[in-house]
């Protein structure tokens, strides 16, 4: 899944593709790198940010939505808002990516259920102005599993089918930076739960820290490409159903190397 960050503050990508040309050209060549789906946001979820108006939100990704579509790309919509989600749908989109799981607007759930897409319910405690003060876990792993099955629950209620549904332990979202590396780590236990994962590391603070330099100065975003193709290949070997990236040629080639790797596992004694 490729990111197409339709905003002027985003993190990882300092608001690059804010016009709607500049949208459409980028995400046209993350495809061509093999990206299979762009994941169109319209709100940046960078921690400290403040929220953007519905008509702004709405007014930044559905023309874009809409060029996507028209070339046969599929769209998902990163949106916390059932507003926003309806019309991204009515544009075209096939997966409405909620960064909240609900929780941030629970009427998003009806616009699951009535449309009957693809919804990804992501682990996530407040918006970006407090989410940092919301970052205290027992075990992180057990709690943010806890948590999704709360979501999973709401949305079963709401009438979504469990094969809409994905989950995502939400890396970087209220999660202190050594809170990530279980999440990643033990992926099988979240996996345990029956649904597909999606994993978004692509560029994060945790990364950032993991890379820093000899003066202990975390990387640069786009510095974080190369450990984000890494997680790539571990969580695609690991059984993630989709991973989310700014940068879709490194993973593309880490997620067929995953592929290859794992596949070679069933290859029996006689073929060796
Ligand atoms: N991370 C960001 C935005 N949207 N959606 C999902 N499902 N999972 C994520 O981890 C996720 C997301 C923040 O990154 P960005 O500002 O670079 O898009």
């Amino acid at each position: 899944m490729g990111v197409v960050n339709v905003t002027p503050d985003s993190f990882s990508d300092g608001g690059e593709w804010f016009t709607p040309d500049a949208a459409l050209r980028h995400g046209l060549s993350l495809i061509a790198e093999g990206a299979d789906i762009l994941d169109v946001g319209g709100e940046s979820t960078r921690p400290g940010a403040e929220r953007v108006p519905e008509g702004e939100e709405l007014r930044r990704v559905i023309p874009v939505i809409r060029e996507f579509t028209a070339r046969g790309v599929p769209v998902s919509v990163d949106t916390t808002r059932a507003a926003v989600a309806q019309a991204a749908v009515e544009a075209g989109a096939v997966i409405i990516n909620d960064v909240s799981g609900g929780l941030a607007d629970p009427e998003i759930h009806q616009v699951v259920a009535r449309t009957g897409v693809v919804y990804v319910a992501m682990h996530w405690r407040g918006h970006a102005d407090v989410m940092d003060r919301l970052a205290h876990y027992d075990d992180v792993v057990t709690d943010v599993r806890t948590e999704l099955a709360q979501r999973v629950t709401e949305l079963r209620a709401a009438g979504v089918a469990d094969h809409q549904i994905v989950l995502d332990p939400g890396l970087g979202f209220a999660k202190p930076g050594s809170a990530n590396w279980p999440l990643l780590a033990r992926l099988d236990e979240l996996l345990a739960d029956g649904f597909p994962v999606l994993v978004g590391a692509s560029r994060k603070r945790f990364l950032g820290h993991l890379l820093a330099g000899a003066d202990g100065q975390p990387a640069a975003p786009l510095e974080r490409d190369r450990a984000t193709a890494a997680i790539s290949a571990l969580a695609a070997a690991a059984g993630a159903w989709c991973v989310r990236v700014h940068e879709a040629q490194g993973t593309a080639d880490a997620v067929r190397v995953a592929s290859a790797w794992t596949g070679a596992r069933n290859v029996g004694e006689d073929a060796r």
